[in-house]
């Protein structure tokens, strides 16, 4: 792994990131989406082989796909996508060391497909079982592509402005459905109280954010499926190159609450 040597972001960026723990780039993959849009429908119609590629449907709708994961050994457009350079440095720059590609997954809302709970991913990674994130690992990004037009309609991306970088809290979460207790999201009560900014893309924009960021968003209900794909990337001294593993694991035991967390969806098998 090289060091990070690229200055890629303005210092009004990097200000911005400090402060609100996401960051917005228009038009980032602008030029590559009538790639990426061919290649979700080329994905969306393998047959689903959860050995190979993870497909995801919508809880109250066994027949509607909602997610695809674990997709770029099988497609190599996708994977320069995910792991060139384009992103990489990008979120490495904002990580300030290197990174490497932990997860990635196509997220479909279909019309009427359902909401993502409000949710920080760290909870569901490695410090899920802490009470604070630990201030000795630098937070895994996520990044998402909108491959559609992400509105307040179709249900774009949420989340609490102002919620600075460095903020280790974690926000106490609850199962809102007793017969699932595997589906937690934050509590209702502390939702409610915080402050929330709905985020709309255009397609071909980027939107980073960290782990530790809480984040929801609401159901389709407009009549066109809103296609988005995200990579999230963990720093590389965090016990490097865990893509593999991360797979692996899950598949031995996809309905476990960390692969739950602000989560729709129900596994294929
Ligand atoms: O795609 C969305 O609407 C939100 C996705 C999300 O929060 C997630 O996948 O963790």
């Amino acid at each position: 792994m090289t060091q990070v040597n690229t200055k890629l972001l303005t210092e009004e960026q990097v200000k911005f990131w400090n402060e609100n723990s996401y960051i917005h780039i228009p038009g980032l993959f602008k030029n590559r989406i009538a790639e990426l849009s061919t290649w979700i429908d080329e994905i969306s119609n393998w047959e689903p082989d959860f050995d190979k590629w993870m497909s995801y449907y919508e809880m109250d709708n066994p027949n509607q796909l909602s997610r695809v994961e674990n997709f770029i050994p099988y497609h190599e457009g996708m994977k320069e996508i995910f792991t060139g350079q384009t992103i990489i440095e990008l979120i490495s720059e904002l990580m300030k060391e290197p990174a490497v590609l932990y997860k990635e997954r196509i997220n479909f809302k279909s019309p009427g497909g359902g909401p993502h709970a409000a949710h920080q991913d760290g909870v569901a990674y490695e410090q899920g079982e802490n009470s604070s994130f630990d201030p000795e690992i630098a937070p895994y990004l996520s990044i998402l592509v909108s491959v559609d037009e992400a509105t307040e309609e179709n249900g774009c991306l949420q989340v609490v402005p102002n919620w600075p970088l460095d903020s280790l809290e974690i926000i106490p979460m609850e199962a809102p459905f007793p017969e699932r207790p595997e589906y937690m999201k934050i509590k209702q009560s502390i939702e409610d109280s915080l402050t929330w900014k709905k985020l709309p893309t255009q397609p071909g924009d980027a939107l980073i954010f960290t782990e530790r960021l809480p984040h929801r968003s609401e159901p389709n209900q407009s009549d066109k499926t809103r296609r988005i794909i995200y990579g999230v990337y963990n720093p590389f001294s965090d016990g490097g190159d865990k893509r593999e593993k991360y797979y692996a694991d899950k598949r031995k035991n996809p309905n476990d609450a960390r692969y739950m967390v602000g989560n729709p969806h129900a596994p294929s098998n």
